[in-house]
């Protein structure tokens, strides 16, 4: 079949444009009558407003408009959403503070929007936004989100006085707690799991277009679900109706959770567009991007579990604090729920789990998804834990591992997920044959003679991609579907556009969607085209993340393709006096099977807009939409095994060698399976070493740019071996599983395991800085004797 299809390594057909700097972004949109937005932020952690002077920044030279909160409440503006209803365990929902896009009375963390300078240049409008005179009076703030939920906090928001979101739980504590008090060995954790900023490489950006002869709004956004920003904009936001509103995502340079959500800033640029007549434009920078991008994880959490004396998980007790920041943005509400504690099992049976997260309200800037989502905090804690029990319990990591490894599917764990397919075993296997874990000691001996300590760590993590099915997580809370669309589209002359709604922002869909119809029309790949991202070309869609293109986006397009194909056979079958079952699609003919009477692919294209001669009653055309509702989750699952030196003089740990071995399930582009693999690992490995968003007691953001905050470079990540184990996804018709958060989901507890496997001790917290990774060396050594 075709040598563009399925597993086959084609090079990116997006990179083009990239690499020669011909991508066309948010911020390239220029517009005839283009005005900039500047956003004046409050410089306080949490405080009332109580006056806007904004005189002196409209005498300024080129200033348009000077726009506040109660303007926009003025004009029917809605506030801010969350978009899944958690319950608490007393019954009680969930507690959703008012979030307005520009503050009206209260601001409750550093940079929230408090009014908006609209002018002609962007430096006019950020000079102008310095003289809007703000006065506040200053309340006292909180940032962290156990002290949040202590009694005497400061409170955020009325609706909740205590700062608790909801107190939600899943599992049976009961039994758990029969479990643990049965247990031959109780294993007790307390984990960090620190809070990260996305730092996508485009910033988010909006041009809002109002057209006042048309009544009519466009908006140019870096998003990951242009349709759901339309809607959402539409129904809730009220700032036009859904059909007077094209929003387009063009060209996003990634976003890695950051970008699903509706920010103030696009709410604002749209209505400021439509209150001055200008096209607005704003493009945050880099210390914006810090202070207002959506974090990510930020849990504390107390584990214990509990095992017989043959080392069998007995029961698994987890209580997190999630820190969501200052107001419930989008999915904030579902990640440390639904995202985080349906994963507790991992990849081990486990009679008994319960969980209790309570969500804190703190003055800090909203929490929600970011690369893995709930299961990198799942998986952190999981794999820790079985570390740490391994380590305590006195027996080999690997074994304890496998004693407890699922072995047969369908699984049903006691919080609420049903694997599907997996061979745990398998990826352990191919995992240590390819990091040669039996040349381990040999390896560490050789570091020692150099003054090194060299460590070895495990993660076996599983995670749930493709959220599913639109019924099960509506009954959840979900306020949306989770299904997708796919339209394709077969000219008259044959070449194909495949309309999704999916949006790729480097996972190199333009690419692999075209692989599955390239393999299953058998045409070369150049005939295809993906179109995504515009609510004007494509049908309506929910967009990516959750790692849900490829399972979800990509079967979509199978069932529109099983219409397309139909049809394509029931023409030529007529007009080539054959049966429909003997009509077959290969080398770009329709044929007759085991005879010379064809069709080109062309041809049926031309017969089907011609009309001339198709079967009776037949509509003309050949253009099919389908969509998608999965039938559950796709569970990837891997065993990634990282190898570190740290020196005991400094602290420094160097990755020496990094192991991933993933099942995707089957694999469309092995080289952008890799791809995206590499990118989760170094995510993974800034989560572990590097990477932390600190604020300080008052609230106050430490780690603003990057002369505060360490991203991974090149240099701190290793060569990785990537090894696959594939188990076949029964869920859906390509068998395939996501691959685009895996690494950032197993990489942090395989680091952190190997540290501490090389330094001797498990009190270590992430990201393992030189500082701490010496000062853990220093603790574990027995103290000077007093001279
Ligand atoms: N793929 C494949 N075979 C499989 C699985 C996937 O060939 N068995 C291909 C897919 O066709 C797609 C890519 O791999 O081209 C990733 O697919 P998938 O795992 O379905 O993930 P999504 O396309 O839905 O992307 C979302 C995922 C998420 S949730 C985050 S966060 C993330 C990630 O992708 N953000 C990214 N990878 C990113 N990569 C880049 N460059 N930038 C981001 O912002």
């Amino acid at each position: 079949m075709s040598e563009n299809g399925i597993g086959k390594a084609v090079k990116r057909r997006e990179d083009k444009r990239f690499i020669t700097g011909k991508g066309k972004y948010t911020d390239d949109v220029r517009m005839e009558n283009q005005a900039y937005a500047a956003f004046v932020r409050s410089p306080h952690a949490h405080a009332r407003v109580t006056g806007v002077d904004s005189a002196e920044a409209m005498a300024q030279e080129g200033v348009i408009a000077v726009l506040t909160g109660p303007e926009l409440v003025g004009d029917g503006i809605g506030n801010i959403i969350t978009g899944w209803a958690i319950t608490s365990k007393d019954g009680t929902p969930m507690k959703v503070g008012a979030w307005s896009a520009l503050a009206t009375d209260t601001v409750r963390y550093v940079g929230d929007a408090v009014a908006v300078v609209i002018a002609e240049s962007r430096q006019a409008a950020r000079n102008a936004a310095e003289m809007v005179d703000v006065a506040y009076d200053e309340l006292p703030a909180v940032a962290r989100g156990d002290r949040a939920l202590q009694p005497g906090a400061p409170t955020l928001h009325d609706c909740a006085p205590d700062n608790m979101i909801f107190d939600w739980e899943i599992g049976d504590e009961a039994a758990t707690d029969a479990a643990l008090a049965s247990a031959a060995t109780v294993v007790e954790l307390e984990l960090v799991n620190n809070r990260l900023a996305p730092n996508p490489m485009e910033p988010r950006s909006a041009v809002a277009i109002f057209d006042e002869a048309e009544d009519h709004y466009t908006l140019y956004t870096t998003s990951q679900n242009p349709h759901v920003a339309r809607l959402v904009l539409s129904a809730f936001y009220q700032v036009a109706p859904e059909h007077k509103l094209r929003v387009i995502a063009p060209d996003v340079g990634g976003g890695f959770g950051s970008k699903i959500y509706i920010y103030p800033e696009e709410i604002v640029c749209l209505w400021a567009s439509m209150k001055t007549g200008r096209s607005v434009k704003w493009t945050s920078d880099r210390n914006e991007a810090f202070m207002t991008d959506a974090h990510g994880r930020d849990h504390v959490t107390k584990a214990k579990m509990g095992f017989d004396a043959e080392g069998h998980i007995l029961g698994f007790k987890v209580d997190t604090i999630a820190n969501l920041g200052a107001y419930c943005s989008l999915f904030a509400t579902a990640t440390p729920t639904y995202l985080y504690a349906t994963l507790l099992s991992g990849q081990y049976n486990m009679p008994a789990i319960y969980g209790n997260v309570k969500a804190a309200y703190t003055n800090t800037v909203p929490v929600d998804a970011y690369r893995g989502a709930g299961r990198p905090e799942a998986t952190y804690l999981v794999e820790r834990m079985m570390t740490t029990a391994a380590r305590q319990m006195g027996v080999d990591e690997t074994e304890l591992r496998r004693k407890n490894f699922i072995q047969s599917f369908p699984h049903q764990t006691p919080v609420i997920m049903c694997y599907d397919a997996g061979d745990f075993s398998g990826n352990l296997d191919k995992a240590m044959a390819a990091a040669d874990v039996a040349g381990f000691a040999a390896r560490k001996a050789e570091a020692a003679a150099r003054g090194k300590l060299r460590g070895l760590g495990y993660s076996s993590y599983i995670e749930a991609c493709g959220i599913a099915p639109s019924k099960a997580v509506g009954s959840l809370g979900a306020g949306v579907g989770l299904w997708e669309s796919a339209e394709v589209r077969v000219n008259p002359v044959g070449t194909i556009e495949i309309l999704t709604g999916s949006h790729s922002h480097g996972q190199g869909h333009e690419t692999t969607f075209a692989q599955i119809v390239a393999e299953r029309f058998d045409l070369p790949i150049d005939s295809i085209s993906i179109v995504h991202g515009d609510t004007d070309k494509v049908q309506f869609g929910m967009g990516t993340y959750g790692s849900r293109s490829g399972a979800v986006g990509m079967s979509a397009i199978v069932k529109a393709m099983d219409k397309v194909e139909a049809k394509v056979k029931k023409i030529a079958a007529h007009q080539l006096e054959a049966a429909e079952d003997d009509i077959v699609i290969e080398g770009g003919q329709v044929k007759v099977a085991g005879t010379d009477r064809a069709l080109g692919w062309h041809e049926v294209g031309l017969a089907a807009y011609t009309a001339h001669n198709l079967p009776e009653g037949m509509e003309p055309g050949l253009k099919e939409t389908a969509f998608y509702d999965p039938a559950n989750f796709t569970f990837p699952a891997g065993t990634y095994i990282c190898e570190v030196e740290v020196d005991p003089d400094t602290g420094v740990t160097e990755i020496v060698q990094f192991t991933a071995a993933d099942d995707f399930g089957t694999i469309i582009n092995p080289m952008i399976v890799e791809g995206q693999v590499h990118g989760g690992v170094a995510q993974g490995i800034g989560q572990a070493l590097l990477e932390q968003v600190v604020y300080d007691d008052d609230g106050q953001l430490l780690t603003g740019s990057y002369m505060d905050y360490c991203m991974p470079r090149a240099d701190d990540v290793p060569f990785y071996t990537i090894e696959h184990n594939m188990t076949v996804c029964p869920g859906n018709p390509l068998g395939m599983k996501g691959c685009g958060e895996a690494g950032a989901i197993g990489t942090p507890p395989a680091v952190i395991n190997a540290i501490t496997d090389a330094i001797g001790t498990n009190d270590l917290s992430m990201p393992a800085t030189p500082l701490k990774v010496w000062q853990a060396i220093q603790a574990t050594r027995a103290p000077m004797a007093a001279e």
